[in-house]
This record gives C-alpha cells, structure tokens and sequence, in this order.
C-alpha cells in the first residue's frame, strides 16, 4: 500500500516552485496587490529556530492566503547582518565577518528553502552588501542635509581595561562583560538623529495604527509626552539661573528646594570650596548607575552644593542638592522639588531632613513659560565598531565633517587583518591607514571611523524590497507607490525601536517627497515565543533547542512543522513546544492524505459541513486564528471518515489546507485536477440542521427542545434554555444538578 511520504512530495514541490519561479512578482498585474513580510532575521551561526519558524510561517500562510484569493501578492525575503555577534566571533577567530556572515546567509537560505516559503528570491537582500548599505549612507546623507544627523557630546559607557566603548547591554552590573573590570562613564563626540523633531507626529499617529494595543501604549509612553512649564529660578550670589521643568506650575508654594541631575553644567560653578570634593565624589559615582537603576524606587541619595536658589513665589531662600533621581535627559535636568506634592521629593526630603511645605496656595498667574517635553531623546547612532554601515563622513584638518559626495558611495568596508577596536575607544577601520584618508574638492581629509547603529539598516529595508536591484535609487518611486505601505508586517520582537525608528524615517522621506504615505505597516502581528519541551526559554547553554530541521528529517516534513507551529496556539501567546503534539499533527496530515489517495470518492451530500468549514476558516484566518482555523480543518477531516468524502469535499479540504501545508495540498490538488482560488461559502448552505433535546427533570420527560446541530456541544446553553422553559419551570427552579449526556441528547435534572 502506498503512504503518505512527506520528504518525497516536498522535494518534488520545492523543485518546481523554484524552476518554474513560481513566488515572483512584478507591477504589471491587474489584480490587487498585498504587501507582507517579517522582520527580517539576524542571520545566526546557530541557524533557524523554531521561534523563526513560527513567524516566517505566519507570514507564508497569510501570503498563500491572499495569492488563492486573488491578489498579487509579494513576500520578499532579507538578512539583517551586520551586527556585534559576527564582529566578536571576528575578534576571537580572525575570520572575517563578510566571511562568517555569507556562510550564515547561504545556511538559513538553504533552511528557508526546505521549509517551502513562499518566498520571491528574486528579492533576497543582505544589508552588509555594498549594493544595499550604499543606498543606507543615501538615507543617511539626507537626513544629515536636513540637519537631522548631527554630532554631539554624550556619555558612554567606557571598559579602561579593553579601551573600549561598550554598548548598555554589555555592561554587567557596572562591570565589563568581557574582562569584569569597573566600567566607567565617558563623554564622547557621537552621532544621533534628531527622532524628536517628530515626536508629536510620532505619538498622535499611533492611534490610527492597527497594531496590537500594547505595541501602540509601549509606543506612546517610550515617547512620553509631558505638558508642563519652565521656571528661572535665580541663584544667590550668582548671576546664574537654573532652569526646571514641572508637570505642577501650580505647586510652586510648595517647593522647598532645587535638585540638580549629576551631569547638570551649572553643578561646577555653584559648589563651594566646602563642598567641592563631596559633590564631585557623588557625581563621580553616579555615573556608573544606569538610568534604569536610577530611577529604581531605592533608598535616595544626594549631596548638598552649598548653594542657594531665591523661590520666586516664596521669594524664599531654598537649597540646591544633587541627587541621581534627577536625569539629565529629561526636561531640564533640574527640577524644583515638592516634597508635599512628589512621592520621590518627599522621600528625599525626609532622608535628609529638608522642609516639607503644605501646599495651600496656588499662584494668581503662572510662572515660566509653557513647555512641553518629550520622555523620548534623539537616537544615538554611532557605534565604535567595524562590523557596521561605514558612516559617510569625512574631517578636514581643523575637525570639520564634510558629506562624502554621494557619486564616491559606498564607502567599502576595507578587508583589514585584527578586528579590535583600538585603545582610543575608535573602532578597527582607525586601523585601515590607507582607507581613512579621502580627498574632498581636492582637499585631503579623514574618514569617520564611526559605523552606524543596525537599526539605521532595518529602518528602510521595506521599500527597498519594492525595488531590489536597482542602482539609481534606494527605492524606485513607481514600484513603491505600487507596493507600499506594507499591508502586513509580522514579528515578536522591537516593540518600540525598530518600529519607531522606521516610522521616524517614513515621515522623513514622506517630507522629501520620496514616500507617497506617512505611515509604513498598516497592521502588524506579534507573534509570541515558543518555550522548550521543558517550559523554559529555549537556549543553546540549556541544551533544549528544537532544531526545525530536526523535525523535518525525523520524517515528518515541513508540512507537519508548518502547521504545528500555527496550531501550537494562538499566534500571539507564547507556547511549550510539545512533540507529541507533532505527531498528532503529522497523523491529521496522513489522515488528509489517505482521504484523498485511498479512499473511495462517494457522492454523499455534505453542503453543510463543507460550507460551514470554508467559513470558518476563511473568518479565522482573516481574524489571525490559526490555531482554530487547524481545529476545524481537523474537525472536518473526522466527519469526512464518518460519512464519506465527494470530490468536491476533497478539493475544498486540498485547498484550506494549502496555507499551511503547501505542498501536500499542492499534491492532492494535482491528484483531484483542481486549481488553489480560494473556496467561497454560500449562506444557503450554512442553514444548520437541527436537533432535538430531552429534558427530564427527575427522570419524568417534561420538555423537548430543538436547536442548532452545532449548539449540541454547548451544554451551558442547553441548561440554561432547559430552566426557562415553562413546563421544567413548574418541577425545578433550583436544580440539585444536572447530567448531560450528549450521545442521548439527554438533559437530566435533578430537583
Ligand atoms: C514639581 C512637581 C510637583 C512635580 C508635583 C510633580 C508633582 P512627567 O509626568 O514624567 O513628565 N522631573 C522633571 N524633570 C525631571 C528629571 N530630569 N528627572 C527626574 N524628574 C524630573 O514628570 C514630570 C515631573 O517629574 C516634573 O514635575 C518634575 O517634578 C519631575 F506635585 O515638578 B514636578
């Protein structure tokens, strides 16, 4: 007897996908279009993980989806790969990143390929080839014209051991992840975009997004928006004024002293020789505290400058401390403390025994000036690193930046023998001598060595999808007017910076005129994780990582992995990976395959149940219900055993299960001589049949009820409608309990 034998039908599908190029797209189709993709992978040494799996599947079953139904659908593929993992790998092995990161490429490619994505290879692209992060120093340029790229002194994190700078996530409880050293506060010259020029645009945008609701709320508060006011207040014996900002104008009676953040200027020209070395001391220290640990509800520390400020409500003398609650991006970086008004002020006060005033008055007419502030800062972009988007900037002799002309892009990442960042804190392109040097107008100059931040990569690679290729533009404007925006974008991760950031350059380059919208991804998915066997997170060190290709080759294939990875849950709830679940999968799969291959065709009448499936399918995928769109796929399926499949049957099942499991719908499409539009249900149909209850109460017959075939599994509805009958109502008001048995269509209650 022939068997479902998944390795062999895959094999034989994904080879006539691929030569018959069966996923590419192009503008020229009459059809509607619908533009869907992930976000794009860092492309590890590990390779794929089920987690991936998961959210490449999504997006292919929503791309089959909409290509049966009739649209003209493009699902592009990319790499995100420049990045640290790569560089360290570089730093330990000597092997060049390029080198590293191709053979990753080429390992996912080969993984996606097996799994049968519906993918347009054609449109593969990697955002370290030069072909690709040449059109990112473009985007880069243009914003730098605008003044939208600019450099400034900023604090970072600085290892003195490795001569390095180090990114937040590589610092470890104030040590150094490599070498464990005391890691300090540095300020250096960095790039940043000014993301805050669109922070109102930014924020009032996001209700019009249909994005999950907790993506929008993590959007608006990383944005945070606060109304307020500044307030000069003078200092005494000081020319000086220091500037605070307050939510609470109003509280100004109440504000019993000043605090400055430790990084605030003014700190050094008020403190007084009595003070000096205890407030340098503090501030020393308080800046190898995160901002996150800084703002953590501990014990409040501060210092005392010596120094007074003039209330100028009050027209009190009040104290001006220091303390690391205050941050200095924030506001103004000082703040007029409340003490009866702020929980932290109150606190503070407390500690160190300063006056807490009552507020009983509120000012005749405001003081300062209305201001508003934003939680948001700019977005710091350099990175010291070589593995990165060479910045397209030069220096003259006396420190000038100067654009590299566009027509010299890219800027080429040069081959270069040791990776390590060098001991000024540069990364290792300070150490390519012959590549620094550049001539501009004829005048000798100096590159940045700085590379950019990988999110400046991911924050336009949707568009240039529309037009891979091409060299003239970093998007070809038809093609993107054609494609974008995104219709779907799927992903479980950047809740808030890749997603902002991308949105940041949409308004941009819709200001430039070189965007037709303002807004990228018109709905987005986010997808949740998917823990090991074990309920924990899947890690290599754990040693519980469920390789997808493991599952395929234990001869399941990609179809059974496809549609366990939608059926494992809902889409956006985290889920346990469970292998005996496979198998159940991989059984519903032979059972599909059976039905169609070795077994009689009847000519049973089954308008109803076909009807009712291809409704609830179509609704459940259109509502992003995988998991209960496989249910009843599965449900079918058994009443398909039970009464006997026609023709018509067959081809509707080949086709609902085309979504998930491509290619054996594929072979059973071919065996029934169908093609894959996508079924449409008929209302007529959908008139259920119905079914007749007996309601005893005490064992006497007392009513008989008639209901929806489908309601015969809801037994809360049929006790409830039971009870309000008027004829149970005069045996039973409260009953003992009830028994239903459902194969007697049999209600029984006891009185
Ligand atoms: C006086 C006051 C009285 C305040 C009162 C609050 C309540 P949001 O809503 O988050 O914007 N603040 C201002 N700048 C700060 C900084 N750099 N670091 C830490 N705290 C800062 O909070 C604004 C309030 O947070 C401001 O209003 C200020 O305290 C404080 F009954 O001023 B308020």
């Amino acid at each position: 007897m022939n068997r479902y034998n998944p390795l062999a039908i895959e094999a034989k599908w994904q080879k006539i996908w691929e030569d018959s190029r069966a996923f590419e797209v192009d503008e020229s189709s009459p059809k509607p279009k619908k533009f869907l993709a992930e976000m794009f992978p860092y492309p590890s040494g590990a390779g794929l993980h089920v987690g991936h799996v998961r959210n490449f599947t999504i997006v292919d079953v929503l791309a089959r989806y909409y290509s049966q139904k009739g649209y003209n659908v493009l699902r592009p593929f990319g790499y995100d790969t420049f990045g640290l993992p790569a560089e360290n790998y570089a730093i330990k092995t000597g092997v060049s990143p390029k080198v590293a990161t191709d053979t990753n490429v080429s390992n996912f490619r080969n993984q996606l390929k097996k799994l049968g994505f519906a993918i347009d290879w054609s449109r593969e692209i990697n955002t370290s080839s030069p072909e690709y992060y040449k059109w990112t120093q473009w985007c880069f340029l243009q914003l730098y014209k605008k003044g939208l790229a600019y450099q400034k002194e900023s604090y970072q994190w600085w290892c003195p051991v490795d001569q390095t700078v180090l990114a937040n996530e590589q610092v470890e409880n104030g040590h150094c992840w490599r070498c464990g050293s005391e890691v300090e506060k540095k300020k250096m010259k960095q790039w940043f975009f000014k993301i805050t020029e669109y922070a109102d645009e930014l924020l009032d945008d996001v209700d019009s997004l249909d994005w999950p609701d907790k993506i929008k709320t993590m959007q608006k508060n990383w944005i945070g928006r606060s109304e307020g006011a500044e307030i000069d207040f003078g200092i005494v014996d000081s020319k000086e004024e220091i500037t605070v900002f307050t939510t609470r104008p109003d509280t100004i009676f109440g504000a019993t002293f000043l605090v400055l953040a430790p990084e605030h200027p003014l700190i050094k020209n008020i403190v007084t020789d009595k003070t000096k070395s205890a407030v340098e001391e503090y501030c020393k220290n308080a800046l190898k505290k995160s901002e996150i640990e800084r703002q953590e509800n501990k014990e409040k520390t501060g210092v005392f400058t010596g120094s007074y400020a003039i209330n100028p409500a009050t027209k009190e003398k009040i104290p001006i401390w220091v303390a690391d609650y205050v941050l200095i991006g924030y506001g103004t970086g000082a703040i007029m403390a409340v003490p009866a008004g702020d929980e932290r002020d109150r606190e503070f006060a407390e500690k160190f025994d300063l006056p807490i005033v009552e507020i009983s008055k509120v000012p005749e007419k405001p003081f300062g000036t209305p201001k508003t502030t934003y939680r948001m800062r700019d977005w710091l972009i350099s990175r010291q690193r070589y593995w990165g988007c060479p910045i397209p900037i030069a220096y003259d002799k006396d420190g000038n930046t100067h654009p590299i002309p566009e027509e010299q892009l890219p800027v080429i990442i040069p081959e270069i023998e040791d990776y390590k960042p060098d001991n000024s804190g540069r990364s290792a392109l300070a150490k390519a001598t012959d590549w620094l040097k550049v001539t501009i107008d004829g005048e000798e100059m100096s590159r940045e060595t700085d590379t950019l931040d990988g999110y400046a990569c991911s924050s336009w690679y949707l568009w240039r999808y529309a037009s891979p290729h091409d060299s003239a533009h970093a998007w070809d404007p038809k093609k993107i007017a054609y494609w974008s925006p995104l219709d779907i974008y799927c992903g479980g991760d950047h809740a808030v910076a890749h997603l902002l950031y991308i949105r940041f350059w949409c308004k941009f380059f819709a200001d430039e005129g070189k965007l037709p919208f303002r807004e990228p991804i018109t709905k987005l998915l986010y997808n949740g994780y998917i823990n090991a066997p074990d309920g924990k997170k899947m890690s290599k060190s754990k040693g519980n990582v469920v390789d997808p290709l493991d599952v395929i080759n234990d001869g399941y294939g990609a179809d059974t992995l496809r549609t366990y990875e939608m059926f494992i849950g809902p889409y956006d709830q985290d889920a346990t990976w469970n292998p005996r679940s496979v198998g159940g999968v991989y059984r519903f799969l032979n059972r599909c395959w059976t039905l169609c291959f070795e077994t009689e065709l009847t000519d049973t009448k089954n308008d109803n149940l076909r009807h009712r499936t291809i409704k609830k399918v179509t609704e459940d995928i259109d509502r992003a219900s995988f998991n209960t769109a496989i249910s009843a796929l599965m449900e079918y399926v058994n009443e398909l055993y039970k009464v006997g499949a026609s023709k018509e049957d067959l081809v509707v099942l080949s086709k609902l299960l085309k979504p998930f499991a491509p290619h054996l719908a594929s072979e059973m499409l071919e065996q029934l001589s169908a093609n894959d539009d996508w079924p449409v249900f008929e209302e007529k149909h959908l008139t259920s049949e119905t079914v007749q209850i007996i309601v005893q109460v005490n064992g006497k017959l007392r009513a008989k009820l008639d209901l929806p075939a489908e309601e015969l599994d809801n037994e809360e509805k049929i006790t409830a409608l039971a009870l309000k009958n008027e004829n149970v109502k005069k045996f039973v008001t409260t009953p003992k309990k009830t028994i239903f048995v459902k194969k007697a269509k049999l209600l029984n209650i006891v009185a």
